[in-house]
Parts: structure tokens; C-alpha cells; sequence
């Protein structure tokens, strides 16, 4: 355990040097490196070796600035911000580091003069997946911004063993295979087994008089080691560099040698695998709450060892606890990390001895909460029964704060029994379970969505009453990405011109892209604008033809859609399209139809029946229409297997057209939206999530917003909406529907589509074929609009112009000055 005086002393330790930087420093380090880290010669390295080399060599780097920002943090006695996430998708880092650090073309050179390329060691690192979408991505870039605007930030999650799962798709179908992205070690990450801690599970719960008070002991029955390893997280121009913490979780005892000894040689090892399953593998749920008992083992892991931890490291420093909040801001990154209020009103009030009222002010001063989604199916709630088994005391204590914030609701107003049943943090209808939103609500001083839409429709929706009682908690922090690895990295020459155009300033600040919208009146500036948009392109096309041997032609409109494949998000809705559009150009060949490809991506949970369906009707539609010589020149489909951060970093650079399409008010932001715009693709898309803000941001003649509003949505389906009323009226429709259900795409399984399609005509939940025509409509626009190359380009080139508040940097700054009061805008 580190103690305040060893911190102490650490301060008074030299700086050291700073580091050459010239190709010939990093050149003679890279082989250094190679030679006495790794035991081979330049003659007999290989690939990984280079990579391990050069990961080393750019990590030293970082390691200098890594200790500066932290003793500053340390002797400023600045407010540190704990960013506590179940996720963080991270991807690979090498190239982020390397671009940072602004290295990237000396450690090119270094590496040239052995004949090796630098692009070729970046691929082979593998893509740290610890996520599954969207909010996982978020936590990845908000560490990244924290490091960049400075903010004393520390990640908290899970060192996944097995991370999101790799995608296979076999004979149309989704497989899921394990992923292992820690087979070869992992040269960024660093045990540190000084900070360990023990978890407990089960047991009993007693209490005991002191001081003639009573006292709550828990004695676990069961208990596990969380062990730490760091990752540095380091910022723009690695001025400043952050941690990430991920926990593991490992036995006390690695092997029970009585047991082993009498012959039991299995039940030997059974508590130590028990112990590690805890952090072994990532839930693949991103819309729906997992709901076994190992994710809520893991939900408690890693919040009692974060706390712990926090705690651990504010009283080095600091004599009590009655000062927590003033020096750290705990964010709770959706519900996964709810239980952390529990467990720190434990911790406060029974292991360190604070009185309840006092304790629950720190508490609520120091929590504050990010929702992500509206959809009932993804709010968490556990079983009361499941949650006193595994937490005894932590229900104890969450019966204890729902007493009182029932009695502070009611104070002095009179409520109906339907908002006190609303606000409870029990829910007493569905058999008696936890709900960990009301927990988070009620345990933080802040609460907020990540869209202005997302956060109004929270106040009317789930968080209903609970906003009537306390009127001030909610507030929106629209979501960003950091525009270093979604632009600078993943499209350097886009970067390199803007740079060329507007200067350089807009590296340190991105909102000096703003200076690049006259040049989309410039025909000179949108040619070059134009030839880079076509290499990336050809980038990707390359891809799919060395992957999926399809042959995509960069002079059509490529218009992508990766994202989770879920309903809500309407990859269907996309499909049906493609479909009538393919029927259309069928029956209509001698009109002026603009060539189209059309991309999807994205992973299906692997027990969501329908997501998993529509990735095989994408592919059967896709082989359907390839081989098509009526269309061929017009129309290509193509679905590439296995999304993550790194085929991202390839597609958002090479989108004409980025699709946005969810059913309006069930998408609380989106980020991939911002990513392809800011790379210059065309939105279209629904009023929904942060399109809304995109919209303001861009104006109406820079986006191509269609489709029912979302009130219209909770109207229509109030108002019993059904799909075939509508599928009457519209001849493309109903043909594209009747296609798929009589096996036109599936002749070996004709009934395969059968339920999806029925799903339309019965219920059209999500509203697909009530927004086909205005979705149709707005695709045939975009085409005419293709061919006049000027007014499009004008309008790519103003999408990366008007994209800057879309930076993860705002975001970060208006938490830390909203809500943490921490890091430089929040002090
Ligand atoms: C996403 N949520 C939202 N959830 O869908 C998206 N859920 O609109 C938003 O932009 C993004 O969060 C960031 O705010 C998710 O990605 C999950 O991944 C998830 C994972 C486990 C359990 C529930």
C-alpha cells in the first residue's frame, strides 16, 4: 500500500531529462528495446516484435509524464475525477499513442531504416474490445479528453479476459467466437499488486454495540482479491497523461491443498475458478439488462474495489472522510456501477465509523449519474431475494435510503400512492426487485442523458417522478468523440488539408474548424476535399475485396450503416429500402438510377433472435443482388462481419452517406453519427438522439432528416398502430415484404423471415413501414442531389466544418464545470 509519506517523498525525486525525440534516438532505443526486452536480434525480430519494441520505447514516453501529472495532481491537492464504467472500448493505442505524443512520422522513419513498415506493426495489435457499443466508446474517448483538457481523471472498470466476442458469420448466421486479445501479454498495462483488495459475498450481517451505538459487521461468506492494472491514457501532445484502472479478480487461496491432497483434484481449483470467473468475460447485452447472478458479482467487484481504492487514496492524503466530495467526483457510467451508493454509505458508515446523515451527504455530493437509454428492457432491476444473498448488508442500507428519501419526498406534500410507488427504489409489481436507476437517481447530486432530446424525454419517461421531486437533478450533457483518433488519426489526409487550408490551430482547438465552411464554396478546396474522400474510399473497398472478395466501385454513393444491430436502430427499415430499390432498378432499367453501396455492420447479442436474423437477411439480400447482372454497376450490398474500433477507424473516413435511422426517442444520442460527419458524410436520419443537436449545429440544408417525431411515435403506438394499414398503400413496400416472406432471398429456407415480416404487417412496433415512404423519399433525394457534385461536396465539406461542438472535449468541460467542479474549466 502506498502511504502518504512514500507519496511524499516520490515528490522530491528528480525530474528526469526530458527524452530525445529525432528518428535516430528512437531508432537506437526500438532496437535497445528489441535486444534487452524482448532477447532478439534486429536480424531475427518479427512483426510482434517490432510492435512490442516500439510499444515500449513510445510507453517510456509516456511514463515520464505519467508520474509528472500525477505528483501535480498529488501536491495541488486537485479534485480527481473517477469515471466508473462496466466498459471501456478502447481499441488499439500504439497509433493513438504515437499521434499524441506528435511522433508519428519519426517513429515512421525509425522503423523505415529496418525495413519496417509502421503500418503493418500498428495492425497487429490487437483491439482492446472491453465494450460493446456506444457507451463503452464513450468512456474510451471521455479518458482521452480528461487526458487532453487536463482533467485529473481516473478510469475504473474490468480487466475482461475475454473481451466483446468476435463475429463469424457462417452460412449467414452470426457465430460467436471468444476473443483473447491477452494472448500475447499486454505491454501498456501494469500489475500493481500493492493495490489489492478483498471483496465479499454472502455471509452475515450483525450488529454490535460501541460506544453504546449499534454497529452493522458483515461477515462475507465469501471472499475474492481485486487486484489493479494501470494503463496510462495519455492526452494531446502528452502534456498530460491519466489512468485507467481495471480490475481482476483472483482466489485468496490459488488452490485448496487440502482437498487436492485428499485426491479432490478438481474441487482444489473450484474456488479459485469461481473467483476469476468474475472478470473472465464480457456480457454481450447492450440493450437489455443480463440479469444472472455473475453480472451482478461483477457490478459489485468492481465498485467495492474502485471505492476502496478512492477511499484508500484520499485518507493518504487527507485526515477524513467528511471532505470526499470536495476532492473527488465519482460518475457512475449508467446503472452497472449503482451499487457503488450502497457500498460507499457501508464503507463510510460501518468500516470507517461516519454518522448515516453525514455519510449520505458525501455520498450524494460525491455520485452523479449518466443514463443511456430509455428502453424498459435495458433498466436494471435485480431480485431482492438474489441481491440479500449475494449483498446482505448493501439491501440492508438501500432499505434504509429508501425510508428516507420517501420521508423527504413526502415532507410537507401530500403524494399519491402511484408516485410513491414510482419513486421507491423497491419496485413491489414485478416480484419484488432493486431498481438500480432509482438508486443512482437518488444517491447522486447530478443526473444526466446524453442528448437534449434524451435527457427531456428522461424527465417525462423513467425518471418521471423522481424529476418532480427533485426538479434541479437532471440536466443534458450531450455526448462528443475526440476528434484526435476520429480525425486526425483515422483520416490524416483530411487532416493534412484542413491544416493546409485554416492552419494548424485547430489541432489544439477544434473549434477553429468553424474557419473551414467558406472553403466550401471554394471549387478548388472541394476537388482536394473530394480526391481524399475517394482514397478513403478506395481504403475500404480494398478491405471488403481482400475480406468478403466483392468488388465495391468508389464512384457510387457509399452509404453505411455500423452500429449494435438492434430493431430500434432499424437496419430493417435500411434493408426493405435496398430491397424495393433493387426491385425498382429491376422493373425500370432504362431510368438514371446513381449507383449505391450499401455497407452494414454490427454484432447481434447472441440471444436476440430477431437482431440475429436481420444480419442474415442483410447477407442473403446481399448475395441476392450481387450476382444480379441487372443492377450490376448500380446496386451492391455487403455486410462485414466483426465491427469494432478498428474497422470503424476505416469506414467513417469512406461514408458518402451515413445512416441514422432509429425509431424517434429511442436513441438517447448516438457517437457514430458524429464520426462519419465530421469525416464529411451525409446524414440521414430521424429527429432522434443528438441528430436533433447535429441538425442545429449543421442547419437544415446540411442534413436529411425524415420520419415521425417522437411524439408522433408514442402517439401512433398509443393509438394501437399497425403495420399493414400502411403497407396497403404502398405498392414498394409491400412488394419489398412479400419478396422476403415468399424466399425470394432465402430459396433454401423460405420461411427464414417469415416472424421479422410479420412483424410489420402485425405490429410495426418500431415504425417501419410507418416511416418507409419518408425514409424512400429522402434516399431519392440525396441521389438527384448526388449529381450535383458542387452542392454536395459544398455540403460534406460544411458537415466537417460545423461538427466541432461535437468534440468529446466540450463534453468533458461542461461536466467538469457543471458537475465535478474539477480539472482547469471546473476549479
Ligand atoms: C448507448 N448505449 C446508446 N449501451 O444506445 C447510444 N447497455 O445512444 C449512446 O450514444 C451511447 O450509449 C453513449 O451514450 C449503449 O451503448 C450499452 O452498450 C450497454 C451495455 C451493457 C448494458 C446495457
Amino acid at each position: 500500500m502506498t502511504s502518504a509519506s512514500s507519496l511524499a517523498r516520490s515528490t522530491t525525486v528528480e525530474k528526469p531529462e526530458p527524452r530525445l525525440n529525432d528518428a535516430d534516438t528512437i531508432a537506437t532505443e526500438i532496437v535497445e528495446k528489441l535486444t534487452y526486452s524482448i532477447g532478439k536480434t534486429v536480424k531475427a525480430a518479427r512483426i510482434h516484435d517490432w510492435l512490442e519494441a516500439t510499444t515500449l520505447v513510445v510507453r517510456d514516453r509516456i511514463i515520464d509524464n505519467w508520474f509528472e501529472s500525477t505528483i501535480k495532481t498529488y501536491e495541488r491537492q486537485d479534485k480527481r475525477v473517477c469515471y466508473l464504467s462496466m466498459e471501456f472500448l478502447i481499441g488499439r493505442l500504439l497509433r493513438d499513442a504515437i499521434s499524441n505524443l506528435g511522433l508519428t512520422e519519426t517513429v515512421r522513419e525509425a522503423l523505415a531504416r529496418y525495413d519496417v513498415d509502421l503500418n503493418l506493426v500498428e495492425l497487429l495489435e490487437p483491439d482492446a474490445a472491453l465494450g460493446n457499443g456506444g457507451l463503452g466508446r464513450l468512456a474510451a474517448c471521455f479518458m482521452e479528453s480528461m487526458a487532453t483538457t487536463g482533467v485529473p481523471g481516473f478510469g475504473y472498470g474490468i480487466r475482461y479476459v475475454h473481451g466483446f466476442f468476435r463475429q463469424e458469420v457462417v452460412d449467414g448466421a452470426q457465430v460467436e467466437l471468444p476473443e483473447t486479445w491477452l494472448k500475447h501479454g499486454n505491454p501498456w498495462e501494469f500489475e500493481r499488486r500493492e493495490s489489492s483488495y478483498e471483496i465479499g459475498f454472502g455471509g452475515k450481517v450483525s450488529a454490535i454495540e460501541e460506544n453504546g451505538k449499534l454497529r452493522s459487521v458483515w461477515r462475507p461468506g465469501e471472499r475474492v482479491l481485486a487486484v489493479a492494472y494501470d494503463t496510462p491514457v495519455v492526452g494531446w501532445r502528452g502534456q498530460h497523461v491519466n489512468t485507467l484502472r481495471l480490475w481482476s479478480a483472483q482466489s485468496l487461496d490459488p488452490i485448496l491443498l487440502d482437498a487436492f491432497n485428499a485426491g479432490d483434484h478438481i474441487g482444489a481449483l473450484l474456488e479459485s475458478n469461481k473467483a476469476e470467473a468474475i472478470t473472465r468475460v464480457l456480457y454481450p447485452a447492450d440493450s437489455h439488462q443480463a440479469g444472472q447472478e455473475l453480472r451482478l458479482r461483477q457490478e459489485y467487484f468492481f465498485s467495492s474495489a474502485s471505492l476502496q481504492d478512492i477511499i484508500r487514496r484520499h485518507l493518504a492524503q487527507h485526515d477524513d472522510l467528511t471532505n470526499l466530495a470536495d476532492k473527488v467526483a465519482i460518475q457512475l457510467n449508467d446503472t452497472h456501477p449503482a451499487v457503488s451508493v450502497a457500498e460507499l454509505m457501508r464503507l463510510l458508515v460501518d468500516v470507517h465509523g461516519m454518522e448515516w446523515d453525514a455519510a449520505w451527504k458525501v455520498t450524494r455530493d460525491t455520485f452523479s449519474y449518466t443514463n443511456h437509454t430509455l428502453l424498459p428492457e435495458a433498466l436494471e432491476t435485480w431480485p431482492i431475494h438474489l441481491f440479500e444473498r449475494l449483498l446482505p448488508r448493501q439491501m440492508q442500507i438501500i432499505y434504509q435510503i429508501n425510508a428516507e428519501v420517501l420521508r423527504e419526498a413526502t415532507a410537507g406534500k401530500q403524494l399519491d400512492d402511484g408516485t410513491i410507488s414510482a419513486i421507491s427504489l423497491i419496485d413491489e409489481n414485478n416480484g419484488r426487485r432493486v431498481r438500480m436507476g432509482q438508486l443512482a437517481f437518488v444517491g447522486s447530486h447530478a443526473v444526466n442523458g446524453v442528448s437534449a432530446l434524451h435527457t427531456e424525454l428522461m424527465k417525462e419517461t423513467v425518471f418521471h417522478d423522481l424529476h418532480k421531486v427533485f426538479p434541479t437533478r437532471i440536466e443534458n450533457k450531450t455526448n462528443g468523440v475526440t476528434p484526435r483518433r476520429w480525425l486526425f488519426q483515422a483520416n490524416p489526409g483530411l487532416t493534412q488539408l484542413i491544416e493546409e487550408a485554416i492552419g494548424p490551430g485547430f489541432k489544439d482547438d477544434i473549434t477553429q474548424l468553424a474557419k473551414l465552411d467558406p472553403h466550401a464554396e471554394d471549387a478548388g478546396f472541394r476537388e482536394k476535399f473530394v480526391a481524399i474522400k475517394r482514397q478513403n474510399k478506395q481504403r475500404l473497398a480494398h478491405l471488403v475485396e481482400e475480406r468478403l472478395a466483392i468488388h465495391l466501385d468508389p464512384n457510387a454513393i457509399f452509404d453505411i450503416q455500423v452500429k449494435r444491430i438492434h430493431e430500434y436502430k432499424r437496419q430493417l427499415l435500411n434493408i426493405l429500402e435496398t430491397v424495393a430499390l433493387y426491385e425498382q432498378i429491376r422493373s425500370l432499367p432504362h431510368l438514371d438510377w446513381t449507383p449505391r453501396v450499401k455497407v452494414f455492420a454490427g454484432k447481434a447479442a447472441p440471444s436476440y433472435v430477431q437482431a440475429k436474423e436481420i444480419i442474415h437477411l442483410a447477407g442473403d439480400v446481399a448475395r441476392v443482388i450481387n450476382s444480379d447482372p441487372t443492377v450490376r454497376g448500380l446496386l451492391k450490398v455487403v455486410f462485414i462481419p466483426n465491427y469494432n474500433v478498428s474497422l470503424a477507424e476505416i469506414i467513417m473516413p469512406a461514408a458518402d452517406v451515413s445512416e441514422q435511422i432509429s425509431t424517434a426517442g429511442l436513441e438517447a444520442s448516438g457517437t457514430g453519427n458524429m464520426k462519419f460527419a465530421l469525416n464529411g458524410a451525409l446524414t440521414i436520419g430521424t429527429l432522434d438522439g443528438a441528430n436533433v443537436e447535429m441538425l442545429e449545429h449543421l442547419g437544415e440544408e446540411n442534413i436529411f432528416i425524415f420520419g415521425l417525431k417522437a411524439d408522433e411515435v408514442a402517439r401512433k403506438r398509443a393509438e394501437g398502430h399497425r403495420g399493414q394499414g400502411v403497407i396497403d398503400q404502398q405498392p414498394m413496400l409491400r412488394s419489398a415484404i412479400d419478396s422476403i416472406s415468399a424466399g425470394v432471398f432465402s430459396q433454401d429456407d423460405p420461411n427464414r423471415y417469415a416472424n421479422l415480416m410479420n412483424s410489420i404487417r402485425d405490429r410495426d412496433w418500431w415504425m417501419i413501414a410507418a416511416d418507409f415512404r419518408a425514409y424512400w423519399d429522402t434516399q431519392r433525394q440525396l441521389d438527384v442531389l448526388w449529381k450535383d457534385r458542387a452542392k454536395w461536396d459544398a455540403i460534406a465539406v460544411r458537415n466537417t466544418a460545423r461538427m466541432s461542438w461535437f468534440s468529446s472535449d466540450r463534453s468533458i468541460d461542461e461536466y467538469a464545470h457543471d458537475i465535478w467542479h474539477a480539472g482547469p474549466k471546473g476549479r
